[in-house]
Order: structure tokens, then sequence, then C-alpha cells
């Protein structure tokens, strides 16, 4: 054929029906699911509370729980618990549960404050107190008959009970004895949002902001409604609204009544609503001349502002401060402390009742990279540490759990154990800007697990984070758990579904940080999915290796995440971290890798531990494997206790995490008879582009480790079937080089990019057979790109490529697969990727790879 007559071919082919992998696994997900007689289609809107009706075979066991309910008192929350009762139990039951103003003798479930039902029902089995926000869930007797109670420490304790109720049911657990008593580990269980008043969402990765737009409140609050539902289920109590990088319109008189209208719908949840402010608000809406905390008309702004902000919102929680990081204004404009800037503002919120969470994460992003004793890791200690016991008492430090950003592997931040005489607050991050981004699974609990129970030996043994961030080992009462949400439009709120066992996690872990991962797994699955044992262990199983997996295919050893830190924070863009100011540094040069933070010869960011911890860290032999290249720069022979060298253990690792990922998809597949048709298809279809991204990373950390180190792979581990796109035949295709050199393989692509169609031809020379295609493309963000395989005449496949990976150009965010399942191809085959596409995006093509194929 003439170069022209086979793009005739391929236009001819593609009129022909589409068929792709995930087409056939969505049918065969369908007919199984109708043929297993379950039919509930399922978006994802109701996370973990679907209220699944009972199978009638399993309604005996809750035979004994009451289809009355006697609520005692009134109040907006009190109507909440009793109407999500009334509907949770409405649902599983599968008959009417209603309520009724009194008791006529016979059984009911009596909810209330337990001061309240302690004056009506006397029985010893109930608790005489409880600490804030907790409750009591029991069976007692009655002179009016057996009453299943809900008592709550207040309000919002009656509303977690009555949840904690219904979760207990839609698991399935007996409800017949009931003795459980709840308490918090701490009062502060906040989520903030990077929500931007234009609808964007800073490190948002599932559709624009669900309380703003166009630079007001969305006019519908209903998602916000279903939201703070799903947030008071696992007993969040408080919700930043707006971005930390502030936008100070947010407390001018003209927007402060939009504030009061989500108030509104928060406050029946049990949330407090609270805001993210700007320090240099005196200046841009104040009218002043100065932001300096010192000064007095500075602090009368913020008296004018917050007294506002109390007469809109009445139960605001307080506010959230970034000040002197990242380019935001703060007190060292004025050589101001951070304690001044603190204290200004919470003498405003004192009078109120309200708290100023002070951001931890104050660092410089201009830093000498060739200084190597430099560190961003010792910044928040640095710059806090000496101020502890000049906060007032309604400030906050909240304190990112690691010293750098939310790395795919940190140590626990110095941090919290420095400040004995000032309340804390971890921050943990729900939205996984450094974890994959909602695109990969990543559960994130048994990396917070990781952190909350890390030992930092401030007082001896037996001081984890978790005993300072509730508030316990100092006597604080203000402290607890913030997480960021970042939740957005997409119906499923996250995006992936399985992300949402993070948003679950969290409220889970800030309410109880005992609780194990894989009981937080296992709860989460059961109400999310359902309770069947296939569908409990492949889902669990998935969770609990996620975070490992991801951590095996990105960043090692505690290296940092080796994304591109300077952009999306997503594909590999392993030279990223080095030669900038912005501190993330792996220091991976010709010899070796790792950031020597010892006091002998590196930053001394150890010595910023307890002597107990800094004397563990401070030697290689005794650092955490998992931490060695955070604590310390070690040669690439170096030997970790497996006896394996750290560049052979930085192939293995990526070797298997991308295996892994693969594994995934095949034990997701088994559960397409289980569970519903669409949340099969959506996480299959994830977990598919994960692999595909997983072999990405792989190639890309393996290739940049190989060429710097010099030292090749000691198994001797190739590429089977690659068969470059530089090296194949090329219609209209230009050969370009590749920005980073390591994300695409040979470090070129072939870009179609005067656009229209191009061609590459392959001739197969293999043996006959069954063979699985992959194909290696870049998914750009600015435009549609067509792409089609073909094999001879016969088309095999066709597809679009229109995702979101945050850029236009090809390299690691961009890069993808698309594989092409059993195809038939003999010697002299002619294979062809045609790519059809519009400038400006180039429909670049990296490779295909031939492997046979899997049964
Ligand atoms: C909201 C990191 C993120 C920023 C974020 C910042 C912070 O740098 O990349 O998007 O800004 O942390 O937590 O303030």
């Amino acid at each position: 054929m003439t170069h022209m007559s086979r793009i005739e071919a391929v236009k001819t082919a593609r009129l022909r029906p589409l068929r792709s992998a995930a087409v056939c696994w969505c049918l065969q997900a369908i007919l199984a699911v109708l043929g297993g007689g379950q039919a509930r289609a399922e978006t994802g809107y109701d996370g973990w509370l679907r209220y699944a009706p009972i199978e009638p075979a399993l309604r005996d066991r809750f035979a004994s729980v009451p289809r009355r309910l006697v609520l005692l008192g009134d109040s907006p929350v009190l109507r909440t618990a009793r109407d999500e009762t009334v509907r949770g139990l409405t649902s599983m039951l599968g008959e009417p549960v209603v309520s009724q103003a009194s008791r006529g003798g016979e059984a009911v479930i009596l909810l209330g404050v337990l001061d309240r039902v302690r004056a009506s029902v006397d029985d010893p089995a109930m608790p005489s107190q409880l600490r804030a926000d907790g409750f009591w869930l029991g069976r007692v007797a009655t002179r009016q008959g057996p009453a299943l109670v809900v008592a709550g420490q207040s309000d919002r304790g009656v509303l977690y009970g009555a949840f904690a109720l219904l979760r207990r049911i839609a698991m399935h657990a007996d409800a017949g004895q009931l003795d459980d008593r709840e308490e918090p580990s701490a009062s502060i269980r906040w989520v903030n949002h990077w929500d931007n008043l234009d609808g964007t969402i800073e490190r948002g990765y599932a559709g624009r902001s669900i309380f703003f737009d166009n630079g007001r409140v969305v006019q519908d609050l209903t998602r916000v409604r279903d939201y703070a539902r799903l947030l008071s289920s696992v007993g969040i109590n408080g919700l930043t609204i707006n971005n930390v990088n502030a936008n100070p319109q947010v407390i001018t008189d003209a927007f402060l009544p939009q504030l009061a209208r989500v108030a509104d719908v928060l406050r029946p949840w049990g949330i407090s609503l609270s805001v993210s402010i700007d320090f240099s608000s005196p200046t841009k809406i104040g009218g002043l001349d100065t932001f300096d905390p010192l000064d007095p008309r500075v602090a009368a702004f913020w008296k004018d502002r917050v007294d506002a902000i109390y007469r809109a919102v009445p139960d605001l929680g307080g506010v959230v401060l970034k000040a002197d990081s990242e380019g935001r204004l703060g007190p060292s404009a004025y050589g101001r402390t951070h304690a001044d800037a603190a204290n200004v503002i919470a003498r405003a919120l004192a009078p109120r009742g309200g708290l100023i969470f002070y951001r931890g994460f104050v660092y410089d992003h201009l830093m000498d990279w060739r200084n190597p004793k430099n560190d961003r890791a010792r910044a928040a200690y640095d710059n806090f540490h000496a101020l502890d016991g000049q906060f007032d008492a309604n400030v906050v430090v909240q304190i990112k759990h690691g010293p750098i950003d939310f790395q795919v592997r940190e140590p626990p931040s110095p941090l919290f154990g420095a400040l004995p005489n000032t309340n804390k607050v971890i921050e943990l991050q729900i939205t996984q800007e450094y974890l994959g981004q909602q695109r990969h699974v990543c559960f994130i609990v048994p990396m917070w697990k990781r952190v909350l129970d890390f030992d930092l030996q401030v007082k001896g043994t037996g001081t984890p984070v978790k005993s300072f961030v509730s508030g316990r080992l100092f006597g604080r009462r203000d402290a607890g758990f913030v997480g960021v949400s970042n939740i957005g439009r997409d119906v499923n709120w996250l995006g992936h579904d399985l992300a949402m066992a993070n948003l679950y996690g969290f409220g889970r872990l800030a309410w109880n940080p005992d609780l194990p991962s894989r009981e937080i797994a296992e709860e989460w699955t059961k109400l999310t999915f359902n309770d069947k044992p296939l569908v409990v262990e492949v889902t669990v199983g998935i969770l609990l290796e996620s975070w490992p997996t991801y951590e095996q295919y990105t960043g090692p050893l505690g290296a940092g995440t080796l994304t591109d830190i300077i952009g999306v924070h997503y594909g590999p863009g392993i030279e990223s971290s080095e030669r900038n100011g912005w501190g993330q540094w792996h220091r991976a040069n010709g010899t070796g890798i790792g950031m020597d933070r010892t006091a002998a010869t590196g930053t001394g960011f150890v010595s910023q531990y307890s002597p107990a911890v800094a004397a563990m860290l401070e030697s290689r032999a005794s650092t955490p494997e998992e931490l060695l290249l955070f604590f310390h720069h070690v040669p690439y022979t170096y030997k970790l206790r497996s006896g394996e060298t750290v560049i052979q253990y930085i192939y293995n690792s990526h070797y298997q995490g991308a295996m892994n990922a693969a594994a995934f998809v095949e034990r997701w597949r088994r559960l397409g008879p289980f569970i519903d048709p669409e949340r099969f298809a959506s996480v299959l279809a994830k977990l598919e582009y994960q692999a595909g991204h997983a072999i990405v990373w792989r190639d890309a950390v393996t290739s940049w480790f190989r060429w710097v180190s010099g030292i090749p792979d000691a198994t001797g581990r190739r590429l089977p079937g690659r068969v470059e796109a530089e090296s194949m035949t090329l219609d209209r295709f230009a050969v370009t080089a590749v920005t980073p050199w390591e994300t695409a393989s040979g470090a070129q692509a072939a870009v179609c990019a005067a656009g229209g169609l191009c061609v590459a031809h392959h001739r197969f020379q293999g043996t006959a057979g069954l063979y699985d295609i992959a194909v290696g493309y870049f998914d750009e963000n600015d435009g549609e790109a067509r792409y089609g395989v073909s094999v001879g005449a016969r088309r095999i496949d066709s597809w679009v490529a229109d995702g979101q990976f945050g850029s236009a150009s090809p390299n690691g965010h961009t890069a993808t697969r698309h594989t092409v399942r059993r195809v038939t191809l003999k010697p002299g085959d002619e294979i062809m990727v045609d790519v059809n596409t519009t400038p400006p995006d180039g429909g670049a093509f990296d490779y295909i790879e031939i492997v046979p194929a899997r049964d």
C-alpha cells in the first residue's frame, strides 16, 4: 500500500463500530447484575448513607428494633436526628418507622439529650454523664414499656448516636443487645475547603465548587445540605468554606449574607461554618494603609469585621489564616511574630467564643538550593516553637501532618511535640494532591495512622502524635483534626468512588484514632457497596494495599513523591524538585540519593525531635527504612536490611508497584456480579487507567535512576514487545523530544503537529498467536484527539483522548496507555496506529507494546 492508500484504509475502517474493552466489561457487568437480581442503580451520591433495604431473609435480626420513635426536646439538630432515623430505618427495614409525640406503652426508640432521657428513664445501665459530643445507645425497661435509647451529651451527640445506630443496622450488626458508649477523641473535627469564590477549587479533582460560582455563593444549596449530612454522619463538626489562599471579599458586608445562607444549611447537621481570611485585609478591604497587627487601627478593623461576621453567623466556628507562606502576606512585613498576628484576631474572636486556626505551614519558597544546610522541613518548628506560650487561649496552630507537604511518605512534624502550651490540630489532606488526584486509588487512612501512632517520646515513651492532637497529653480542650476535603460537583463528590473511603476514614479517625484501618475500610465497604464476602475481601484488600502500591511506583524510602512539584503534582517529574527554592529536594545525583538531615553532617532537622527520637533518626541503621532517604543521603549501593541495594530496591519496587496496580484491575473484575453496574464500571475504568499510569511511573523512575546512577537493573529486565513510535514508519507524524525526557519511552514521541490524520506503521515479525497491544500515548488537555489501531484492513479499536490531566504537553501527567486485548496476529501483519487531531492538541504517540494475551 502507498502511504495515501493506507490513510484511506484507516478512514474506511473508522466507520466500523467501536469495540473497546471497557464497553465489553460494562456490558458483562450489566448482564451479571441483572442475572443476579440486583437492580439498584447507584451514582455514589449517597456515599455511605445508602440505607439499602435489608434482604427479607435477614430482617428477623432487626425485629426488636422499635418501629416507633419519640423525640425528647426540640431543636434543629434534634429534628435532624429524628428525621434521619426515620428515613434510615424505614428504608432499611422496608416498613414505616414513625415518629410520635408521646409514649403509649409500646416499645419505642427514645432520642434525647442524656439529662432529659434520664429524667424519664431510670436505668442504672445508662451513664450518668458523657464527654462533649458523646452518646450512649442502649436498651432499657421503663414504666411505659421497653425503649431503645439514643442519648447524647448534647443535641449533636444525639445526632451522632442516631447515625451510629443506623450504621450498625446498615452493617447488619446485631441491634438486640445494645450498650455502646462513644465519645470523640477531640473537640475539633473540621474539614477545610480550598474553594475559590469563582467556583474553582485549588487542588480539587472532582469538579467545581458546590459552594461558590462566579464570585457568589450558589443559589441552590441542596448539595451543601447533602454533603453536610455525610460529614455529620462521621462526626465532623466544623467546615471552612474557602481557600486558605483567601479572597478578602469573603468578609465584606456585601458577602456576609451569603455566608449566612450556608451556615443556615449546615446548622441542623451540627456543623459550624468558618472562613479563611487574608491577613492584609485591613489594607485591601478596610481602607487602612497598614495591616501591622500591633497597630490599634488594625485591631479595630479585626474587631469590626469579626462582629460583622457574628451578626451574620452567630455560631461561627472561627477563622483560618495562612500568613507568610507561599506569597501570602503576614506579620513579617512589619517584623512582628506569628503570635502577634494570631492574637490580634483572637482577641476580636474571644468574646464570641471563636477560634483562630493559624497555619503552621510557613516556609520560604525562595530558599537557596545550593546551601546544603537549608531545609524546608525545618521551617514549621523554626517558625513556631519559640512562640510556645505566647498564643492566646483561642488560638489553635494547625500543623500539616508532615514537615514538607503531604508527600507519599513523611515522618510526623516535630512541631506536634514542641508546643506544650499551645492548642494544636493536625492537618490531613483528604484530596489526593500528591497521591494520584483521585485517578489512582490511594486509601490514606493507613498513612495517617502511621503518623498518628508515631511515638514522639516527648514525656518518655507512650506519647504518639495522636496524644498531642487529642489535647489530652497537655490538657488542652481545643485540639483535634482538620481534613482538607475539596469535594466537588462530581456526582460522587470526589471523582473516584473509592476515594470516598478517605473522607469517611478521616471522620472516623478524628472520632477515634485508635480504630484500625481494616475496620474503617470494612465499615465503609459494607455501607457503600454491600457485605457480600467477596465484595468485602476484594474492596478492603485493594484499599489496604493501595497506599503501599502507590508508594512503590512513585517515590521510594521517604525521598518524596518524585512528581512534578512545580507543575500539577501528578505524573512523574523527578528533576523538578531540584535546583529551585521550593525545598522539596531529594538530592539524587550520580552517586547517591536522599537529604542529609542529621545533626552531625546535615541540616540538623533531626534535632527538632525529642532526644530519643533524634538519636534513632541520626543513625542510618536505626532510622525506619521507609524513611531512610528523608533523613540520610546514601550511596546507591547502600544495602538495606533485606540485602538489596537502594538502587535495586528502586527498580524492584517500581516493577512490583506496577504489577500490583495491574492486579487491582483483575481483582476488581471479580466483583461484576456482586455490585451495581454503574460503580463497577466506573471503578474498573479508573483502575485500568491507573494500571497504565503506574507503568508510566515505573518506566520514568527506573529510566531516570538508571541514567543518573549508571547502575543497571541487576535483573536485566527488558520491556518485551515494545516498539517505539520513532522507530515505526511514520505518515505525517514528526518525531519530537519529550520534556522531562524520562516520561516518554526512548525520550521521544511522534507528534501529529499539523493536525488531521497521522499514521504509524509496524510490521509484526513475531509468531502467530493472540496478543494484547498496548498503545502508549499522551492525552493533552488542549483538545480532543482520536486514536485508532488497525491490523491490515481490520479496524480493531478506536478511542477518544479528551482527558483533563492538567497539561497541554506530552509529559508524565498526560502519558497514558490504552490496551487492545486478544488480537490475532501472524508474522507480516501490518499494525497501524492512527491519530486524528486538531491543533493545538498534538495527538502525541509514544509506543506500542505487543505481548502475549492474558487469559
Ligand atoms: C492552598 C501546597 C499546595 C497549595 C496549598 C498549600 C497550602 O503548597 O500545593 O495548593 O495552597 O500547600 O497548604 O497552603
